[in-house]
């Protein structure tokens, strides 16, 4: 019959080594790189389909530092992977004190949800605070505000360069909306992410922008009048981490790995 697989024959056939242990961080090996997370702890996270949304959620399975976390009341299809330290999960009643929207399991109506009676009726734990990344730094004002408008880059199609808002703020980390698109495209950033620049930029670069939907004249598009219209303010250029002109030009070759084929070098 066949033999049953191991990697240290496996190794050996394949004339390999095994990455060695000393390239690892103490966080990806075992025992050490548990985390302290458990099964049917609850806490709340961003929806990674839908980054603007803030969520209850459940620890589904631990393995080492990452985890299954499960929507309340949602199919298991939903559910996905994150880091112990992931910076898009918080403890039980972080959106009261922050004063974000915090939705619901299914089931329960907007302002029904209630903590507290919830974890009593589930019989389960909230994830102690303790668990939780805790920033490094204290936020430093970055002179990015709520509502600015900036230009970023839309990441489902990065080739576009599109008129954005920033929507909510948490930490060092924007929320970025696409002016008249649904939520879906939005994405969370670090305030000196390359994806985000200031108002003006693709005109000076002359690289397209692309304008609200439904708005009028988008050939003609002024951004002095859409933050008239929208009575709404620019991000400041100073909050911007601009980087000193990276001297690639047009045409210029390279060698690049393919992302969908990551093994090819073209
Ligand atoms: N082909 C897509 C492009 C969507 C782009 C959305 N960005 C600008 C936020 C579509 O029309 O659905």
């Amino acid at each position: 019959g066949k033999k049953a697989w191991n990697w240290s024959s496996y190794l050996e056939e394949e004339q390999m080594p095994a990455a060695p242990q000393k390239l690892f961080r103490k966080y990806q090996s075992f025992p050490q790189g548990r985390n302290g997370f458990k099964v049917g702890m609850k806490l709340e996270g961003v929806d990674p389909e839908h980054p603007s949304r803030f969520c209850v959620l459940t620890v589904a399975e631990v393995q080492g530092y990452r985890m299954r976390l499960h929507f309340d009341g949602y199919p298991e299809c939903y559910d996905f992977w994150a880091n112990a330290d992931s910076s898009d999960i918080h403890p039980v009643g972080w959106c009261e004190k922050t004063s974000h929207k915090l939705l619901p399991p299914k089931g329960f109506k907007e302002g029904e949800f209630n903590w507290t009676s919830y974890l009593k009726n589930c019989k389960a734990q909230a994830a102690p605070k303790s668990l939780f990344k805790t920033p490094s730094s204290p936020a430093t004002p970055s002179g990015f505000r709520l509502g600015m408008k900036l230009e970023a880059v839309d990441k489902k199609n990065p080739s576009l360069v599109c008129v954005a808002t920033i929507t909510d703020m948490v930490e060092n980390r924007l929320l970025i909306h696409f002016d008249n698109w649904d939520e879906s495209y939005d994405y969370w950033c670090e305030t000196s992410s390359p994806y985000i620049r200031p108002v003006g930029y693709c005109q000076e670069t002359g690289t397209p922008l692309t304008t609200p939907p439904g708005h009028r004249d988008s050939k003609a598009f002024s951004w002095e009048k859409y933050l008239e219209e929208t009575n709404s303010q620019a991000a400041p250029a100073r909050a911007f981490k601009l980087r000193p002109p990276h001297g690639f030009q047009v045409n210029t070759k390279l060698e690049a790995v393919d992302r969908r084929n990551p093994i090819l070098i073209r």
